[in-house]
Formats: C-alpha cells, sequence, structure tokens
C-alpha cells in the first residue's frame, strides 16, 4: 500500500500535500504531510510494539482523561481514521497513525541554555502532573520490563554467550565497563523492592528530542513520542531527561571527549521537573535523584550494546558500529555521573 493510500484513509479532504520522510527517533518512520493543514503520519514499528492496540489504547485513555479534566492542556493524540478506527494497518502488518503537526515548533537534539532545560523538564514532568489522578488500570504496559535495569542486564549476558568473536572483541571495552556497573542492577533490585517508588503514568522516553518548543520563544509546547506512555516510575522519566539534557553533545557523538556534564545544566532541568513534581514525589523518592540519571544513562548503554552483540536489530542505524559509539558515549556519561570521570 502506497503513501497516498494510507492517507486516504483519514479525514484530510481532498486537498494535496507535499510528503518529506523526518529522520528522527531510532523506531518508527515518521513522515511529513504539508499542505493547507500539515499533519504527521507515522508508521509504528510492529517489530519494537508488538500489540499496537495497546499503544493506541494507552493514548486514548490519556487524552480521554485530560480531555475531561484539563481541555486546554495541549495533549498530541492521534487523529482517527474515516472508519473511526485508531491505526491503518498496509499490507505488511505495519499500522500508521496520523497526528496534528503543529506550526512554528521544533524539536532539539541537544539542549543549549538552562531555561530549555528547565522548560523541557516542567514540560515532561507536566505531562506525568497532568494524568496523576487517572485510572493506571486503563494503561497497559506496550513494552514489557522496558526500563527494567535486572532484565536489560540479562539480555546482555545473553548477547554476550551469542555474539560473534569479531563483535565482542571490537566491543571488549564497553563490555568491561558495562560489567563493572553491576552494583546499579543491585541498587535498582533493592529500589524497587523497597516499595518506596510509586507507580505512574509516565511518559517513559523522555529524550530531548521528544518534546516540541516554539521555534521563536524556545518555550515547550508539547511533548510528543507517547509510544510508551504507560505505568513507570519517576526515576525512568527524570533519569533519560539528565542522560540527554547535560552533555553539550548528542548520543551520536564520534568523538567521546566531547561529552561532559554540564553542572548547570543538570541544575536547572531537576529544578524544572520539581516545579512541577515536588507536592508530587515523596522525601524518598527525592533521594533517587541523582540514582535515576545514573541508572537510565546505564540501562541505554547496555541496550545499545546488546544490540552490538545482537547484530544491530533492534535500533536504526545508518552506518556499521554505530550502536557501539552509541554504547561508548553512554559508558563515558556514566563515568562522569558516576563520578568515575
Ligand atoms: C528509542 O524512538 P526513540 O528514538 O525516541 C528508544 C528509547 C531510547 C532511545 C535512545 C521504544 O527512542 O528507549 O532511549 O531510542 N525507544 C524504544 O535514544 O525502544
Ligand atoms: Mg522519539
Amino acid at each position: 500500500m502506497a503513501l497516498d493510500d494510507i492517507r486516504r484513509k483519514f479525514p484530510l479532504g481532498t486537498g494535496k500535500f507535499q510528503v518529506e520522510p523526518i529522520h528522527a527517533g531510532y523506531i518508527n518512520q515518521t513522515y511529513k504531510l504539508t499542505g493547507e493543514n500539515s499533519y504527521i503520519l507515522q508508521r509504528l514499528n510492529k517489530n519494537v510494539f508488538k500489540h499496537p492496540e495497546t499503544v493506541a489504547k494507552n493514548i486514548r485513555a490519556a487524552a480521554d482523561y485530560i480531555y475531561l479534566h484539563d481541555p486546554d492542556y495541549l495533549f498530541l493524540s492521534s487523529i482517527k481514521t474515516t472508519s473511526g478506527d485508531e491505526m491503518v494497518y498496509d499490507d505488511e502488518g505495519f499500522p500508521w497513525r496520523l497526528f496534528p503537526y503543529i506550526a512554528n515548533t521544533i524539536t532539539v537534539n541537544k539542549v543549549e541554555t538552562e531555561e530549555e532545560a528547565f522548560n523541557a523538564a516542567s514540560g515532561f514532568a507536566r505531562l506525568t502532573k497532568k494524568l496523576a489522578g487517572s485510572d493506571l488500570t486503563l494503561f497497559q504496559a506496550t513494552i514489557d520490563r522496558f526500563h527494567d535495569l535486572r532484565w536489560r542486564y540479562e539480555q546482555f549476558d545473553e548477547a554476550l554467550t551469542r555474539a560473534t568473536p569479531e563483535r565482542k572483541e571490537e566491543a571488549s571495552n564497553v563490555i568491561r565497563t558495562c560489567q563493572s556497573y553491576i552494583y546499579l542492577v543491585e541498587k535498582y533490585r533493592q529500589v524497587i523492592a523497597s516499595g518506596d517508588l510509586s507507580l505512574r503514568i509516565m511518559h517513559n522516553d523522555t529524550k530531548i528530542n521528544n518534546i516540541l518548543f516554539d521555534a521563536t520563544t524556545r518555550k515547550d509546547i508539547c511533548v510528543i513520542d507517547l509510544d510508551t506512555l504507560m505505568p513507570g516510575y519517576f526515576i525512568y522519566d527524570l533519569g533519560d531527561m539528565i542522560r540527554t539534557f547535560v552533555s553539550p553533545v548528542d548520543e551520536e557523538v564520534k568523538d567521546v571527549s566531547q561529552i561532559v556534564v554540564r553542572k548547570n545544566i543538570y541544575d536547572a532541568l531537576v529544578k524544572g521537573y520539581l516545579s512541577e513534581m515536588d507536592s508530587i514525589l515523596t522525601e524518598k523518592e527525592k533521594g533517587l535523584i541523582e540514582f535515576s540519571g545514573q541508572m537510565m544513562t546505564y540501562i541505554m548503554g547496555l541496550r545499545m550494546l546488546t544490540d552490538f552483540l545482537n547484530g544491530d536489530i533492534y535500533y536504526q542505524t545508518t552506518y556499521p558500529k554505530q550502536n557501539l559509539i552509541r554504547a561508548r558515549n553512554q559508558l563515558r556519561l556514566l563515568d562522569l555521573l558516576a563520578g568515575n570521570g
């Protein structure tokens, strides 16, 4: 089924659209449709999201709740098809959804200023706050054990047993570094067992390019990429922000020495996060702020390395060893966050 046939299933009228791919994110395929009104048409990766209907159901549950309780809050839910369905399936079984395109907005791959860090963090926090009263049982995991560090470490161990000797050799330094942080897995186990964390509806993928900024004022406009909107812990969202905000270079950087932790950005983002979440988080939860950044940086490094060892089957890549470079960068950042720089 061609792109044109897919978009005809949505209520877009008969006007013409210019179609261009948007290369953002490692998982889905995204296109911008530019016409009288503009839209985002996206193919969901069904190999990653094995139950696309769950993704759609979660987003709809959140949209319905916000519509009732906070209609002025901009929540980017998808536009149903002309027959009222959430998605259109193509001939290969991939689901497609349509979103409105918000004019005069941009995404960025790195934070430039403290103000941007504050705004983005408060923007992600606001989503959690707005959904704080919603019924958790209406939401299901779209990817099981998504941020379960114990499970991700097991997957890494398994990948090690199956990897080719060449890949293991190429990755030997990063593998060793990953193994040296196994104490974080133990700490995660303890934190979860303590019961100190509350389950809430979290975004779960709060990297800096998953929020729209006003192109002129750089104020946060709304969060995007809601495929992992599901029950989780605040450490997942705050940690992923620390991971992707603090360094002046993005996670793909080739020159590892450019990765540094900008303390002022770190402080600004935590302040921005707490500007919304202070009254919601418990004191015990607030004691886990530092751990959150280390844990999420570690889990992403593990996942990228695991994918490299598995032969690059999960994340989209454009050159060989890209996943290894990504993993190396995460481990470098972890060294800095953990005071081993
Ligand atoms: C993926 O789709 P994207 O690029 O926003 C991944 C996140 C990782 C991120 C690493 C469903 O997010 O968990 O943090 O790449 N999403 C999924 O940059 O695996
Ligand atoms: Mg994304």
